[in-house]
């Protein structure tokens, strides 16, 4: 009797626990997470506490609030750089995307990315760009394996170092793509990974804990990337 009256018992602790300031997270929810449970925002950074758990923004921390985008934010503790070769895990970088948003190029990791590399002015690059949208729905659908093309610009339409507009501008030129379009003022992007910025595009497969696996250059070349993708799998 009692083995069943225990096997009867909710599993999750906060399941009955009531939602005193109506943000979405149970006063027994805001206990574990260390969030006013009288407050909905808790941080007042304009975000409820639940819409931060939702997007693993910090509800305690003011400073960080969820991207306009909704790009989740990966947990990206224990990951640190090694180096700017195959091999190495990347540097994290400060980029900037389409919706003005400064990102942290760590908070994509726990998937694959293939970081489309180039120049805002590269004309020759824009239907590849165009494309990548579809393809990454595509690689996803087939493989079931967390997967995006992210655009990076080091260098915007004047052939200057990108800024932030350049993201904005250039994601409306390519058709409002569900993924990331940065802009990488400081040229991170070419100082911390193997690809030079002398060819475009440049292309450099970073596994889901940021390993720089590969970097090439040319157009609609990235079958050994996707094949990659495929076989390794899900983090
Ligand atoms: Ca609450
Ligand atoms: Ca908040
Ligand atoms: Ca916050």
């Amino acid at each position: 009797m009692l083995l069943l009256l225990l096997a009867c018992s909710p599993s999750d602790p906060c399941a009955d626990s009531p939602d005193l300031d109506g943000d979405g997270l149970s006063d027994c929810m805001e206990a574990e997470l260390g969030s006013d449970p009288t407050l909905f925002d808790s941080d007042g950074d304009g975000f409820d506490d639940g819409e931060e758990a939702d997007c693993q923004s910090d509800p305690l921390n003011a400073e960080q609030t969820c991207y306009t985008c909704g790009w989740n934010r990966a947990d990206s503790s224990g990951l640190s750089s090694q180096g700017a070769e195959i091999g190495d895990t990347v540097a994290d970088m400060t980029l900037h995307d389409q919706c003005g948003d400064q990102v942290q190029l760590y908070d994509f990791a726990g998937r694959w990315n293939i970081a489309f590399v180039t120049a805002a002015w590269c004309s020759a690059c824009l239907g590849e760009a165009e494309g990548l949208d579809q393809k990454t729905q595509s690689l996803v659908d087939e493989s079931g394996v967390p997967f995006s093309y992210m655009i990076v610009l080091f260098s915007g339409i004047t052939g200057d170092p990108a800024q932030p507009q350049d993201a904005i501008d250039y994601a409306e030129v390519v058709g409002d793509p569900d993924i990331p379009v940065f802009a990488d003022p400081a040229q991170d992007i070419l100082a911390n990974t193997p690809y030079d910025g002398k060819a475009l595009p440049g292309k450099c497969l970073l596994s889901p804990t940021m390993e720089i696996v590969s970097c090439w250059t040319g157009h609609d070349n990235d079958e050994e990337a996707w094949e990659i993708v495929r076989t390794q799998g899900a983090p």
